[in-house]
């Protein structure tokens, strides 16, 4: 019996130290020391021994499987120590090299086309004196409306589809909400600007999006005219498309300006022709714009028998889809690295 241990035991560290693997290891330990195991076997034999080979045998096998459970555990561990050396040695890289780039997937990053020209048209009126404003997203109605001579009810509200929340608030259909912001901190006379994305749930096609780009303008000051209106809008035109374009002025409605106009320009897509970003009119609404109303005036602190202003609204996807030919707004959202990529 004694005999028959010791072999299995040889026969066990042999096999196991030239395990090459976990699972094999696993296979071995089952093998000898599982319930249906070579050396579970002899111990069950053991009621057939005297009380004396019993203890003797007894012993030794325990010993046995000691030994054997430490030669696997001790083998178990020198696998996983080789895997991991290996590992190492396998997957090494230098983190001090330079990264290699594949020119469609990475690469530099670079700053949207929308924010560029914004920055423009930032740095085109702050070389004539005006200040930058900002305004929340999430507006309350008074901003948005009421204060714009827009009270509850009226119509104008159903010309901009808007996203309500469910505490009676807005995400800003405009930024003129972003003017009355300002006239409720300046004192007149000031020129302000106020850059900032609006929402609006609508239905979007070549020329609609439901989140889009807008500049405000404001100007207070005494003896506002319209001719002061044209003369900044036109200055802008030029500056951003390097030459003169193509405007009309129409009269526009709006509660907040009177009069109010839309600036069209030339469709610079289609050179007027007629194409689905001009709805085939060949012309592009793209800045409307007024006289600030003097209720207006009023509801921002100001006296509108001393002052007056102009104010527009610049639709900036537009502006930037007639500078560059860009024959959907949708690109400006779709995260395309294509179309990033040439800005
Ligand atoms: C307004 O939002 C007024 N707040 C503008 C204004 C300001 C008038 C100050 C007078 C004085 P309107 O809804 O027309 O107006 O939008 C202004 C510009 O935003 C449009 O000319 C257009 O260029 C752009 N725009 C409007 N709706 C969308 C849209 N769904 N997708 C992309 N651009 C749009």
């Amino acid at each position: 019996m004694k005999e028959k241990l010791l072999a299995i035991k040889e026969k066990a560290i042999n096999t196991i130290n030239s395990a090459a693997s976990n699972e094999e290891l696993e296979e071995i330990r089952v093998g000898i020391l599982g319930r249906k195991g070579e050396l579970t076997g002899i111990l069950r034999s053991l009621a057939t021994l005297s009380a004396e080979e019993k203890t003797e045998i007894g012993k030794l096998s325990n010993a046995i499987k000691d030994e054997i459970s430490a030669a696997i555990e001790q083998k178990v561990n020198a696998l996983d120590e080789a895997e991991i050396n290996g590992r190492l040695a396998d997957e090494w890289i230098d983190v001090t090299l330079d990264g290699t780039f594949n020119d469609e997937t990475a690469g530099s990053g670079r700053i949207h086309p929308i924010s560029q020209i914004q920055y423009e048209i930032e740095d085109i009126f702050t070389s004539m004196g005006f200040e930058i404003l900002d305004g929340p997203e999430a507006e309350t109605e008074y901003y948005n409306f009421e204060a714009l001579n827009i009270p509850k009810h009226h119509p104008a509200r159903d010309m901009q589809d808007t996203f309500w929340t469910e505490d009676g608030n807005l995400l800003r259909t405009h930024t003129s909400a972003i003017q009355v912001r300002g006239m409720e901190k300046a004192e007149p006379p000031f020129r302000v600007i106020g850059p900032g994305r609006v929402f609006r749930y609508e239905a979007t096609d070549a020329s609609h999006e439901n989140t889009f780009y807008q500049v405000e303008g404001m100007m207070i000051d005494k003896d506002i005219s319209v001719s002061n209106l044209i003369y900044f809008m036109k200055v802008l035109l030029r500056e951003i498309f390097k030459r003169e374009v193509k405007i009309r002025l129409r009269p526009g409605y709006f509660p907040f300006v009177e009069p109010g106009f839309e600036l069209d320009i030339n469709c610079l897509i289609c050179g007027g022709k007629g194409c689905s970003v001009c709805k085939q009119t060949g012309w592009v609404e793209l800045l409307p714009c007024g006289l600030v109303h003097p209720n207006v005036l009023k509801y921002g602190g100001i006296d509108p028998e001393k002052w007056s202003g102009f104010a527009f609204g610049l639709g900036l996807n537009r502006l930037i889809m007639m500078r560059y030919g860009i024959t959907d707004i949708r690109h400006f959202q779709s995260g395309d690295i294509r179309f990033l990529k040439q800005f």
